[in-house]
């Protein structure tokens, strides 16, 4: 079934000057660029995206690093997106992830881990329409 999905390169990543690389193996990976722009969130923002995560004991300094700078958020599409992306950027932890994905390449910690992917195809619904209204999307 064809899937959207949210991927955001993180603040680390645009730091770096990965962004291009990082989509090039996106697009190599098959996904069809629906939106995409750089951005940089407030507080709020980022306390509403990561709600979800509201009570663990990483919410603070996730909030905080992720409004630390720029971020690019992309909207995505394909054939079973969720799953297929996060086998693309892999584990949460850079230092667990498969050799060869993303999170491998430019991750630095499990907190500055290059890219975000949506868990769920509900989710990825969601988050798409959290950084890009309709009119914006291919
Ligand atoms: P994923 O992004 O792989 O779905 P989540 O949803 O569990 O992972 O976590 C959301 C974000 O919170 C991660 N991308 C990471 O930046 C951060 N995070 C997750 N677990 C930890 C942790 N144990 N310590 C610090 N940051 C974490």
């Amino acid at each position: 079934m064809v899937q959207r999905t949210l991927a955001i390169i993180k603040p680390d990543s645009v730091e770096k000057k990965v962004i291009g690389d990082i989509v090039k193996r996106i697009e190599e990976a098959g996904f069809k660029i629906l939106g995409l722009k750089l951005t940089r969130l407030t507080e709020n923002q980022a306390k509403a995206f990561y709600e979800i995560h509201k009570d663990k004991p990483f919410y603070n300094d996730l909030v905080k690093y992720m409004t630390s700078g720029p971020i690019v958020p992309i909207a995505l599409e394909k054939e079973n997106a969720v799953e297929d992306f996060r086998k693309l950027i892999g584990n949460t932890d850079p230092a667990k992830a498969e050799k060869g994905t993303i999170r491998n390449i430019y991750g630095t910690n499990i907190e500055r881990n290059a890219i975000h992917g949506s868990d769920s195809p509900e989710n990825g619904e969601k988050e798409v329409l959290f950084f890009f209204s309709l009119c914006e999307l291919l």
